[in-house]
């Protein structure tokens, strides 16, 4: 109840930064007592945001501290569903443990899991990811998408299709997507996307897109072995970026392309996939576990494989580490 109003008297003064707004009109729009708007005034304090409080005038927001808490994703969001059903921790061992768990539950399509630190964040194959605290946006987001399991890999395309897309407006950055799931600033990897999904037979139950993105970070938060292949978006934009806002956008840019999916199929993604990949037409070498294929990025199947074109072969793959 306390953080319900605490949420409503942020919205209120994010809405006017410049002038300040009496406690009077606070206590009116939120429908409260005066004296609880003040008592409220000072949690938001204690959580690092500066507000200005003049007798007679009232109050004024100055600083927002960069959080990812459930009160200021809801400020932003600008879905229907994406994002509405949230769930937030300080710390997880991992958003995807907490994803399926909800899943199971029977969260709804949509439904959100973020942590502002993963103790023990999971890439793909069993491999860690680096999730410190304050500076990333780690978090799992449920769908139950009504498609053969075998298009499963449509879903971790689109949501490059989507990160890419909202990385870009919000930051102007020139982010690129590589095949699979990684998004890249100059080589260097800058978000990874993980998809997991329960089903039986050919029916999916439900899929978790888990996204980690590198947004605040500076150089000396990463370890020598990753600052040669990760990078952040404040470090390749040098300056600091709303991680709330960012994460509205993501959700935005994938509910958007998710309908698109839903409605006209892959195609569309395909189209958008090859146009922010910078892969098609590169020569690229391809590490399977069980060849090296050198050759040119042909295209992007129709069922989210890879064509490469090599000097004697067309060779399909569906899995590699690419290098271009
Ligand atoms: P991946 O297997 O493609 O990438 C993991 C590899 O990337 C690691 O072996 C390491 O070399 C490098 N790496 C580790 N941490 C970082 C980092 N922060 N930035 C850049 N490179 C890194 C990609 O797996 C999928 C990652 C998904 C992460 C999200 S976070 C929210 C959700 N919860 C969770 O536990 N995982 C997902």
């Amino acid at each position: 109840m306390g953080q319900a109003l605490r949420h409503k008297i942020l919205s209120v003064l994010l809405e006017d930064r410049s002038n300040f707004l009496s406690g009077e009109e606070i206590s009116r729009k939120v429908g409260v007592s005066r004296a609880a708007i003040w008592k409220h005034i000072e949690e938001l304090r204690n959580e690092g945001y500066e507000i200005d409080a003049k007798p007679r005038k009232g109050y004024r927001l100055i600083y927002r501290p960069d959080r990812v808490a459930t009160e200021e994703i809801k400020n932003e969001l600008q879905t229907e569903n994406f994002g509405q059903h949230l769930r937030y921790e300080p710390v997880a061992k991992s958003t995807q443990i907490l994803a399926h768990q909800w899943a199971r539950a029977g969260a709804e399509e949509g439904s959100l899991v973020i942590a502002d630190e993963q103790q023990e964040g999971k890439g793909r194959l069993g491999r860690n990811w680096h999730s410190p605290p304050r500076t990333g946006i780690w978090m799992s987001l449920i769908l139950r998408p009504n498609i053969p399991i075998q298009q499963a890999a449509h879903l971790t395309l689109l949501a490059s299709v989507g990160v890419c897309l909202a990385i870009r407006r919000t930051t102007k950055l020139p982010v690129k997507i590589k095949w699979p799931n990684d998004i890249l600033i100059e080589g260097k990897k800058v978000c990874g996307i993980l998809t997991e999904l329960r089903g039986d037979q050919d029916k999916i139950n439900y899929v978790i897109l888990g996204i980690g993105i590198n947004v605040n970070q500076e150089p000396d938060d990463f370890s020598s072995e990753l600052s040669d292949i990760a990078t952040s978006l404040s470090i390749e934009g040098k300056t600091k970026y709303s991680r709330a806002t960012l994460i509205a956008n993501v959700m935005k840019e994938l509910e958007d392309y998710y309908q698109l999916y839903l409605y006209k199929g892959f195609d569309p993604i395909r189209i958008k996939w090859e146009s922010l990949s910078g892969l098609i037409g590169q020569k690229i070498t391809a590490r399977t576990p069980q060849s090296l294929i050198e050759g040119i990025a042909e295209s992007l199947n129709s069922d989210g494989s890879l064509l490469i074109r090599t000097n004697t072969d067309n060779v399909t793959i569906y899995s590699a580490d690419i290098k271009i």
